[in-house]
């Protein structure tokens, strides 16, 4: 099926003469596909998990089987500092056909509910922290919390050591721990861990971003802006939260990687998401080692727990199957999705931003908006080509420039993330004559 979108592969890039571009960026437009009433393949569901794990180092082979899965942060440099992550797996079969590419599982819901197993052992903050408020108050890069408690944080789950998400069971181990006497026990080690996207596009481990430091592990701090924050409605901002208390998470579909990352996981069959939070608990007793010290934070049920729910996953969205049945070159369920029935053609431009409705469909941007459409700025200092463009899930771009708009060669440089939708192209060599750019879609995945 991969191989019928190749045969589509088409230039969808704005040739621009770099000089003449305005210093502004193109929003692009986003655009509801859950309410819309039309005979394109919906998929809806509610899930409870297929696994759950705690993730702790001292899990003792119970964490698949446990009731409650706290989340907590440890300051000690021997672990993590996103110590305890709790991990839910979905098989997802039954909800939507699998193995279609990425991009064909546009999605415009996926909401994750969890209760609170414990009483008012940890205060509502229902917004992002900055890892800097947890940095030790005598580094220059510290802010001080703006509000009571810590948001609990949704992420992406990465692997290592050989594991997949397809792999990766409520059996699998931890990961390898070391002995409690040696510097580290812990830290960078776990089989599975909370992960975001970083600029260049790969999935990275979250669990030590604050900048925990010992002799092993000297990375660098960065800021790891979860996928969704949890929010509830039976606590107050800075109060504590009380038992039994719903935590809902919405996860960001308008960040293309977070919606590649869903893609891939519906086509593949297998979805891991990971709860965290760095709500602090004391291992350490002040002073010295030693088990013990009161802690504040977060525990959840799991589906093995009998007094509250479990976690439920709501996934709403549309799969375009690969039927074109009007053979214009727009599979049945995108015409039907985006342009409400199949009257439309592949050079049509129901928008008139442009794009005729085939390069809409190539460049993942909405045929009936135009403000969703795919253009090219022009930033950075002169001189110094740099591209940006919003970007859509499960393409492969490619930068072509040319002298005279005719002899196209691929431009050496590279592509990077470094804002939400955003992607940036910057040229290896600077170039001090005039050069047209294309971008262009070179693999839909
Ligand atoms: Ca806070
Ligand atoms: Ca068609
Ligand atoms: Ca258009
Ligand atoms: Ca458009």
């Amino acid at each position: 099926m991969v191989g019928a979108m190749l045969g589509l592969r088409r230039f969808v890039g704005w040739i621009l003469r770099v000089w003449l571009l305005p210093f502004s960026l193109w929003a692009l437009g986003l655009w509801s596909v859950g309410s819309r009433s039309c005979t394109a393949q919906e998929f809806r569901t509610a899930s409870s998990t297929t696994f759950d794990k705690w993730m702790y180092p001292f899990e003792f082979g119970t964490g698949g089987t446990r009731p409650v899965a706290p989340t907590f942060a440890s300051f000690d440099t021997r672990f993590d500092t996103r110590d305890a992550q709790f991990l839910m797996g979905w098989k997802t079969e039954s909800w939507v056909q699998l193995g279609l590419p990425t991009s064909r599982y546009i999605l415009s819901k996926v909401r994750l509910s969890v209760s609170v197993s414990a009483d008012q052992t940890f205060i509502y903050d229902p917004t992002f922290d900055s890892y800097r408020t947890h940095l030790g108050t005598n580094e220059i890069a510290w802010t001080r919390d703006q509000d009571g408690g810590r948001p609990v944080e949704f992420f992406g789950t990465g692997f290592r050591n050989g594991f997949t998400a397809e792999t990766y069971a409520n059996e699998s181990p931890y990961g390898p721990v070391g002995g409690f006497t040696s510097d580290t026990i812990s830290v960078g080690t776990r089989n599975a861990f909370a992960a975001v996207y970083d600029t260049e596009g790969n999935l990275i481990d979250t669990s030590n971003h604050v900048g925990q430091r010992n002799a092993n592990w000297t990375n660098a701090s960065f800021e790891a802006v979860p996928w969704a924050v949890g929010l509830t409605a039976q606590a107050i901002p800075g109060a504590l939260v009380p038992v039994g208390s719903v935590f809902t998470f919405d996860l960001d579909l308008s960040d293309p990687l977070i919606a590649g990352y869903l893609g891939r996981a519906l086509s593949a069959g297998t979805l891991d998401l990971m709860l965290s939070s760095l709500s602090p608990a004391q291992q350490v007793t002040p002073g010295g080692t030693g088990f013990g010290g009161l802690g504040s934070y977060p525990q959840w049920s799991t589906h093995e727990n009998l007094l509250f729910k479990g976690p439920l996953l709501e996934v709403e969205g549309t799969v375009i199957r690969d039927t074109d049945s009007d053979v214009d070159g727009l599979p049945d369920d995108w015409e039907r999705l985006f342009l409400g029935d199949l009257s439309s053609t592949g050079t049509g431009d129901a928008d008139g931003d442009g794009l005729v409705n085939q390069e809409e469909f190539i460049a993942g941007t909405n045929p009936r908006s135009a403000e969703s459409t795919f253009r090219l700025t022009l930033s950075g200092p002169p001189l110094q080509t740099e591209l940006s463009f919003r970007f859509a899930p499960g393409r492969r771009y490619r930068v072509e420039q040319s002298e005279d708009l005719t002899r196209w060669i691929r431009a050496a440089g590279q592509l990077s993330y470094p804002s939400r939708g955003v992607c940036v192209w910057k040229a290896d060599v600077q170039q001090d004559s005039s050069l047209f750019y294309r971008v262009r879609v070179d693999e839909i995945r």
